[in-house]
C-alpha cells in the first residue's frame, strides 16, 4: 500500500467550467484517485476554487456582487457540479481560505530571507476617484489606431491593436469612468527564479518518466531565450491575499495583493490544511502529506492539468517550494492534457461556446459524459467533441456491450432460475479460456491505470466488457439450458459473477452505474479482483439479487439532433 498525493488544477472562479475544462484536469484526476483507493492505497486527493485576480473582480462586478460574496456563491455552485460529476475529492477547498492566507505569506517571508524576492518600482496608473492603481485592462479610452472609444489599456479589441494604456486618448479608469488618473511609481515583488535555473534544471533532469509533453513544455521555457525570467508576484488590487512577511508588515506593500498564479499553487497544500481543520485533525494530518520531514517523504504526488497550466507547476510553485528552504513535498509527477474542441471549433467560456458542466447534467447522467470524455481525453493531441461521436460512444460502449450484457445475464436467470445464484454445474475449458484471458486483460488494465494511460485503459476496460459478451455469445445458456440445465447454471453463475467483478473495475470509470449494479447484486463488495479466480466466486449459490433498471439508454438520432442544435449557439 502506498500513499498518494492527487491534484487537480483549480478551476477559475469566473464561471462555469465547460467539458474541454473537467477533461483536462478534474475528471482524470478523479479516475485515478478513484482508482488508487479501489486499489488499497492511502490517497489524498484535493481540488479547490482558485479565486483571486484582476477576471474575479471583473466578473463579480459583471454579476453585480462585492467580490467576495460572488466567490462564495461560485464556489458553492462549483462544488456542487463536481459532486454532480461524481468526483471524489477530499477536499475542495477556496484558495481565498485563511489557511492560504496564511501560507501564501509564510513562503513568501521565507522567500525573502533566501534572498530570493527583490523589490523593484515601476510606474503605473493610478485612479484617484477610485483610490487605486489600475491595472491595464481596467483602463479605457478612445483606440489612436482606430478611434474606437472602448479601447482597454492592454489592447483594442475592435482592430486587435495591442496598446500601452499610456498610448489611449483620453484615458479613464473602466471602474468608475474617472478621468483624474496619473502615473505613479508604485512598488513590486519579484521571484528570482533565475538564480533557480541551475536547480530547476536538475530537478526536471531527474524525472525522466513524465510525459514528454509535460518536459518539452518546462524545458522551452527553462532555457528558451529569456524564459525562466523574474516575476512580479505582487499586484495592486484589493481582492487577493494581502502581501506579508509571514505574520509581519512588508513596508512598502500596503495595500498589495499577492499575484494570484503565486497564491493558487499554494493552495494545493492550505486545501489540505483546509480539510485536516473541516474534519479537526491536527496539522500533523495534513503535514505528514506535504511536509517531508513529516512524513512525505514515503508520498507520492502526482498532479493533472492542462498544458497550458504546465509552465507555472513546473517552473514557479516548484521555484517557491524549493526556494523556501523548507522541507516541501515536491509534484512527483506531472499528467497533462491537450486541448478538447467542441464540434468544429474550440470550447469558449467568454463566447460560451460548447457544453458546460451544468448543462450536461440537465441532459444525461453523469456516468454518459464521463466515460465518453475519458475514452476520448486529448492525452496525445488535441481531440474534438462531436454530438455524433459522443451517440455512438455512449450507445456501442455503455448500452450495447456493458448495459446489454448485465440485462442479458440477469434477466436469462430470473427467467430460468429465479432472481437468486443458481448452483450446479462445473466450469469447462470455454470458462477457464475466459478466466484466462480476462486475468492478462485485467493486469493490462492496471499497468495502464497505473501509467494514467486514459484512453487506452477505457479501450482495455472496453475489451474486457467484450469479452464477456462474446464469451455469453458462444456459451449460448439459453440452448444448453435444453439438455444440460446444470452446465446453463454454472455459465450463468460465472456471468453472475463476472457482473460484479465488472462493476468493480469500472468503477473508477462510471461510478453510478457501478453502484447500480453492485446494488442490484445486492452486495457491498466492490473489492478489486487481485485473484480473479477468487472474486469470481464471491456471489454464492442462493445468494438473491435483482434485474437492474436499464443501466444506460440510448441516444436517439433525435435527442442528438435536438441536442446539436439547442448547443450550436452562444450560452444565454
Ligand atoms: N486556475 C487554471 C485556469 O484558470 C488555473 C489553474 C490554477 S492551478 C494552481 O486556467
Ligand atoms: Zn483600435
Amino acid at each position: 500500500m502506498a500513499r498518494i498525493l492527487i491534484t487537480s488544477a483549480l478551476p477559475y472562479i469566473n464561471g462555469i467550467k465547460h467539458l474541454g475544462n473537467l477533461v483536462g484536469s478534474q475528471l482524470p484526476a478523479d479516475l485515478y484517485a478513484r482508482y488508487c483507493r479501489l486499489r488499497g492505497h492511502e490517497v489524498m486527493f484535493i481540488c479547490a476554487t482558485d479565486e483571486h485576480g484582476t477576471p474575479a473582480e471583473l466578473a463579480a462586478a459583471k454579476a453585480g456582487k462585492p467580490v467576495a460574496e460572488y466567490c462564495a456563491e461560485m464556489h458553492d455552485v462549483q462544488a456542487e457540479l463536481a459532486a454532480g460529476f461524481e468526483l471524489s475529492f477530499d477536499h475542495f477547498g477556496r484558495s481565498s481560505s485563511p489557511q492560504n492566507h496564511k501560507l501564501t505569506q509564510h513562503l513568501a517571508g521565507k522567500l525573502a530571507e533566501a534572498g530570493l524576492i527583490e523589490e523593484v518600482s515601476e510606474k503605473q496608473v493610478y485612479s484617484k476617484a477610485d483610490g487605486r492603481f489600475l491595472p491595464d485592462r481596467y483602463i479605457e479610452g478612445t483606440c489612436p489606431n482606430c478611434g474606437y472609444d472602448k479601447a482597454r489599456g492592454d489592447q483594442c479589441e475592435h482592430c486587435t491593436k495591442q496598446l500601452d494604456p499610456t498610448d489611449l486618448i483620453n484615458p479613464r479608469s473602466a471602474i468608475s469612468g474617472s478621468t483624474d488618473l496619473e502615473i505613479r511609481e508604485t512598488k513590486h515583488l519579484f521571484l528570482k527564479q533565475s538564480l533557480m535555473r541551475d536547480k530547476l534544471n536538475a530537478w526536471i533532469d531527474s524525472k525522466t518518466d513524465w510525459p514528454v509533453l509535460t518536459t518539452s513544455i518546462a524545458k522551452k521555457w527553462l532555457n528558451d531565450g529569456d524564459g525562466l525570467q523574474d516575476r512580479g508576484i505582487t499586484r495592486d488590487l484589493d481582492w487577493g491575499i494581502p502581501v506579508k512577511k509571514g505574520d509581519e508588515d512588508w513596508p512598502g506593500m500596503e495595500g498589495k495583493v499577492f499575484y494570484v498564479w503565486f497564491d493558487a499553487p499554494i493552495e494545493y497544500i492550505a486545501a489540505t490544511w483546509e480539510w485536516a481543520d473541516a474534519h479537526g485533525y491536527p496539522n500533523s494530518a495534513w503535514e505528514r502529506w506535504w511536509r517531508t520531514d513529516k512524513g512525505a517523504d514515503n508520498v507520492r504526488y502526482v498532479q493533472f492539468m492542462g498544458k497550458d497550466n504546465v509552465p507555472f507547476h513546473t517552473l514557479s510553485f516548484p521555484a517557491t517550494l524549493m526556494g523556501s528552504g523548507e522541507p516541501w513535498k515536491l509534484v512527483d509527477y506531472i499528467k497533462s492534457f491537450n486541448y478538447l474542441n467542441y464540434d468544429g471549433g474550440q470550447f469558449s467560456t467568454s463566447q460560451g461556446r460548447g457544453v458546460f458542466m451544468d448543462q450536461a447534467l440537465e441532459i444525461l447522467p453523469a456516468d454518459y459524459w464521463r466515460w465518453w470524455l475519458l475514452s476520448h481525453a486529448p492525452e496525445n493531441s488535441d481531440s474534438e467533441f462531436t454530438w455524433e461521436n459522443f451517440q455512438t460512444s455512449v450507445n456501442k460502449d455503455l448500452a450495447d456491450v456493458l448495459g446489454n450484457f448485465v440485462s442479458r445475464v440477469t434477466k436469462f436467470c430470473r427467467s430460468k432460475f429465479g432472481e437468486e445464484v443458481p448452483a450446479g454445474g462445473r466450469y469447462g475449458a470455454a470458462e477457464e479460456a475466459l478466466i484466462a484471458d480476462l486475468t492478462a486483460r485485467i493486469g493490462e488494465y492496471e499497468t495502464l491505470m497505473d501509467a494514467m494511460e486514459v484512453r487506452k485503459s477505457a479501450t482495455e476496460l472496453r475489451a474486457i466488457w467484450a469479452a464477456g459478451n462474446e464469451y455469453l455469445q458462444n456459451a449460448a445458456p439459453w440452448s444448453v439450458f435444453k439438455d444440460d440445465p446444470d452446465h446453463a447454471a454454472a455459465i450463468i453463475r460465472l456471468m453472475l459473477n463476472l457482473i460484479r467483478v465488472y462493476a468493480a473495475l469500472s468503477a473508477p470509470f462510471i461510478p453510478e452505474a457501478a453502484a447500480k449494479i453492485l446494488a442490484a447484486l445486492n452486495s457491498e463488495d466492490d473489492a478489486w479482483p487481485d485473484d480473479l479466480e477468487a472474486a469470481l466466486e464471491v456471489l454464492k449459490p442462493g445468494h438473491r439479487f435483482e434485474v437492474p433498471e436499464v443501466l444506460f439508454a440510448k441516444i436517439s438520432d433525435e435527442d442528438r439532433e435536438g441536442w446539436q442544435a439547442k448547443f450550436a449557439g452562444q450560452r444565454g
